[in-house]
């Protein structure tokens, strides 16, 4: 079976933290949809390391890691993050297998991204600049190139063609592309000459091949379920689908093949880019908890905007995801409060309550309804079974188990692969 990592919130939720833990009941961890916009945090033996675009498997010698064909893939940022692995000692060209069928970024899809931010002003995405919306335009579009082509006598004259599309579309923005495409362009074809001493291969063939040899795969979700494409607050989403679905369009393996699904989210949320976030916090409690959390992007180092937990996004999310077992992160972050709330509802302008993620979230203002617990205002550093932790964290959890319908199977407890209760 392909077990399903995802996050359930906008991104952020320590996937990257919570696949390195799982990493080695898998033999094979493989990344469906997103590109060097993810930035998967991983802690272990004093190291702090963040991935983009390679999975979080990579860490374990044991373990086969695919970039699967839904994933958008930048050479240069591949270049970087590999040479950045160089002093682990890891078998990396044995243990990564790239999809030919991924899509690959190219400079230009940069400054495309770029431009189409600037034309819109107020009403940016927030995108993290790494070309990903227009990469996946091109797929869509049926223009794009992709990884396997890189091995064809004419990938210079494919890239032409679309560069030149490109420029087109630059020039109408009066986006100037002159100052920095030259070099942007030596990098990006040394990177693709980098990239050859790869495993570039169809790699569905691979998946199933494991699963065929009763293999477990664990497919690693990046961004997160309200940042999809389809389900996501529209159009301040990213430009991949998020969700358990895509992992099987995003790797090639058919639905009755996905087993569990681990649905990871924070014991509060956040948010990085524009876009509604119902239950953001603009005060002094929010600045506490991004503080407190560390809440700022691994791959931009934005600032991210800081709220309470939100149960009607989380309900939604599990529910088009099929979740079967939650894992509960940074609930640390939470020590400090006296108070610690929850959303339950959403009261809409007409004054209607519900417990629905509105169509319409990004135009109305809907007010959230909280539920306050008192906090465990202790450390919990150290704790390792789930019978050790603060009756009121316990009934915290109890709750929230009660509300979701889900077991909450791990909780973290700090940035550390060791800092996790597994409850058995
Ligand atoms: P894009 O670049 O087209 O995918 O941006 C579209 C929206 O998706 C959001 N997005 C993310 N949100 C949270 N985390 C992400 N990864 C990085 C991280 C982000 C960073 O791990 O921190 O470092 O800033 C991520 N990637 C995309 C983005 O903010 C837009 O709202
Ligand atoms: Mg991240």
């Amino acid at each position: 079976m392909v077990d399903v990592l995802l996050g359930l919130q906008w991104g952020d939720e320590g996937k990257g933290k919570i696949v390195d833990v799982l990493a080695p009941q898998y033999q094979v961890v493989a990344r469906f949809q997103g590109g060097p916009n993810a930035g998967h945090t991983l802690e272990f033996d004093g190291f702090k390391h963040v991935l983009h675009q390679i999975p979080s498997g990579i860490f374990r010698n044991e373990t086969l890691n695919i970039i699967g064909n839904g994933v958008v893939l930048d050479p240069i940022v591949f270049r970087r993050e590999i040479d950045g692995l160089a002093k682990y000692n890891l078998n990396i060209h044995q243990n990564l297998v790239i999809s030919k069928k991924a899509s690959i970024i190219l400079p230009t899809h940069r400054l495309l991204d770029a431009a189409f931010e600037q034309s819109k002003g107020e009403a940016k995405i927030g995108s993290t600049l790494r070309g990903i919306g227009p990469t996946y335009q091109d797929k869509v579009a049926r223009l794009g190139l992709r990884v396997g082509d890189i091995l064809s006598a004419n990938f210079r004259k494919k890239y032409d063609t679309l560069v030149s599309l490109h420029k087109t579309t630059l020039d109408h923005y009066q986006f100037d592309y002159q100052s920095v495409l030259p070099q942007a362009e030596d990098d990006f074809f040394a990177a693709i000459e980098f990239m050859k001493q790869f495993q570039l291969t169809d790699s569905e063939y691979a998946v199933n091949g494991a699963l065929k040899n009763e293999q477990r795969v664990l497919a690693e979700g990046a961004q997160g379920s309200l940042l999809d494409i389809d389900f996501g607050s529209y159009p301040f989403v990213t430009s991949s689908n998020t969700m358990t679905a895509g992992a099987c369009t995003g790797l090639g393996v058919a639905p009755r093949q996905i087993g569990e699904v681990y649905g990871i989210f924070k014991a509060y949320c956040t948010r990085v880019g524009s876009g509604p976030f119902p239950t953001e916090l603009h005060d002094e409690t929010g600045e506490a908890i991004r503080k407190e959390g560390r809440e700022f992007g691994a791959t931009t180092g934005r600032p991210r905007r800081c709220g309470w937990l939100d149960l009607p996004a989380l309900k939604y999310a599990i529910m088009i995801n099929g979740v079967s077992q939650l894992i509960m992160m940074k609930v640390d972050v939470l020590n400090i409060f006296d108070t610690i709330k929850v959303c339950t509802h959403y009261i809409l302008p007409d004054g209607t309550v519900t417990e629905q993620f509105p169509y319409d979230l990004c135009d109305v203002d809907v007010t959230p309804v909280y539920k306050e617990f008192k906090g465990w205002n202790t450390s919990l550093d150290g704790i390792r079974a789930f019978d050790d932790i603060p009756a009121k964290l316990a009934a915290y959890v109890s709750y929230l188990e009660g509300e979701l319908n889900l077991p909450i199977s791990f909780i973290s407890t700090g940035p550390d692969r060791e800092a996790i209760i597994h409850r058995q």
